[in-house]
């Protein structure tokens, strides 16, 4: 039989070599995929403990290759920028037997971090100035891997942000209609359906060789940053399982996608979701202020494709984990997965309306 969460964590904490005696262990976070637990010793020293979510990361020692490897490279350039690589960018801690991870004997897989401590990290956007510097702070990490060798990555989610496959998958929840739901999202399908042609084009322009590869996050998030709590400078990068190749308007798109808005992704009064052009402005000249002479002219023009896309993906990945019956997001009930597609849907039908306003405000600070 399989042991119980906390079974698991008290023998995953025996993994580590901890400085001092393990006062409490407890969860952390708002993740959708990974379990998160703080580790606090007798002498107030926290470190994250997270248990990898091997249903979704089914290469547990690629992905801590991908992670070790990106941090230590990104480690050399805080240093030669003069920053301080404890705060700014991610720290494993190896176990005791010198491993970037813990194997339990479930078959999970558990790694640790040092704390980020006088940080916060952001479910939302409290005001403009914070969401420019998660801007810069993205921006300024895609220019700080342009030059990381991409083919050396694993790629840890196989066409993760392939959004035509994206459009084939949910095809098949449709048909499968494995929880007996599509019935009663018909026109949620209908609003896909019609959107099907979009979800080819950027991966039809990496494919013929317009837009380059990169080295790219990937879950750009803004509580996938951690911001200095005194001068609210988006200090550290987390998050990074899906740091591998893919397209840099997709790194923009996504943080547009969750933050350039005034609700929650889950919310369901659909009259307080709202694209904000305000914030696409501010997310955008941050972003292209730090990346700006790192990226090509058709890569700053395909920036508002990148919100487009990033927002309906994720809205039909929503919808099909709905009509699989919730099996890849972490749901706190059963209509979740479907509110939070609804947000992500009106927030396209937004972008669609102020599609020439998003043109002209990349423009001018490309
Ligand atoms: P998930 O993949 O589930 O989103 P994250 O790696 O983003 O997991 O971690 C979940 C949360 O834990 C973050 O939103 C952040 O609040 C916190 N966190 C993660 N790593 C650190 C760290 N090194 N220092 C401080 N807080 C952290
Ligand atoms: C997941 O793990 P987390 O919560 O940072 C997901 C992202 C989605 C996001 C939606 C590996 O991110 O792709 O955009 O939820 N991560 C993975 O909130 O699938
Ligand atoms: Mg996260």
């Amino acid at each position: 039989m399989l042991k119980k969460t906390e079974e698991m964590v008290a023998e995953a904490l025996a993994a580590w070599n901890w400085p001092d005696k393990v006062k409490s262990c407890e969860r952390y976070g708002e993740g959708h995929i990974n379990d998160t637990f703080c580790a606090v010793m007798e002498n107030g020293t926290r470190f994250i403990l997270q248990r990898i979510n091997t249903n979704t990361f089914t290469d547990p020692e690629g992905l801590m290759d991908n992670i070790c490897r990106v941090t230590a490279y990104l480690r050399k350039q805080i240093i030669a920028a003069g920053g301080n690589p404890e705060r700014e960018t991610m720290n494993v801690v190896p176990t005791t037997d010198g491993k970037s991870y813990y194997a339990d004997t479930n078959g999970g897989a558990w790694r640790v971090y040092t704390f980020v401590e006088d940080t916060v990290c952001l479910q939302r956007v409290e005001n403009p100035a914070d969401f420019y510097e998660s801007a810069y702070a993205f921006g300024n990490f895609q220019k700080q891997l342009a030059d990381y060798p991409a083919a050396t990555l694993h790629e840890a989610i196989a066409r993760f942000h392939d959004t035509a496959n994206r459009y084939q998958n949910f095809e098949k929840a449709v048909a499968a209609d494995a929880a007996g739901r599509a019935v009663g999202v018909t026109k949620e399908i209908a609003f896909v359906r019609a959107r099907k042609e979009d979800c080819s084009r950027m991966v039809n322009w990496l494919a013929e060789g317009k837009l380059p590869l990169r080295v790219t996050h990937n879950d750009t998030k803004l509580n996938n940053i951690l911001m200095d709590k005194t001068t609210r400078k988006g200090i550290c990068i987390i998050d990074l399982d899906t740091v591998m190749p893919g397209l840099a308007a997709n790194d923009y798109g996504d943080s547009i996608r969750f933050g350039a808005n005034d609700c929650k992704e889950d919310e369901k009064d659909l009259t307080k979701v709202n694209f904000s052009l305000s914030l696409f402005e501010t997310y955008t000249e941050g972003f292209l202020k730090a990346a700006g002479d790192a990226l090509t002219d058709f890569e700053k023009e395909t920036l508002p494709w990148g919100a487009r896309l990033m927002t309906l993906e994720c809205g039909i990945r929503f919808l099909t984990d709905y009509l699989d019956g919730d099996h890849y997001f972490r749901t706190a009930y059963p209509e979740h997965n479907l509110d939070r597609c609804h947000t992500q849907f009106k927030l396209v039908e937004d972008m669609e309306r102020d599609w020439d306003k998003m043109a002209v405000i990349v423009k001018k600070y490309s």
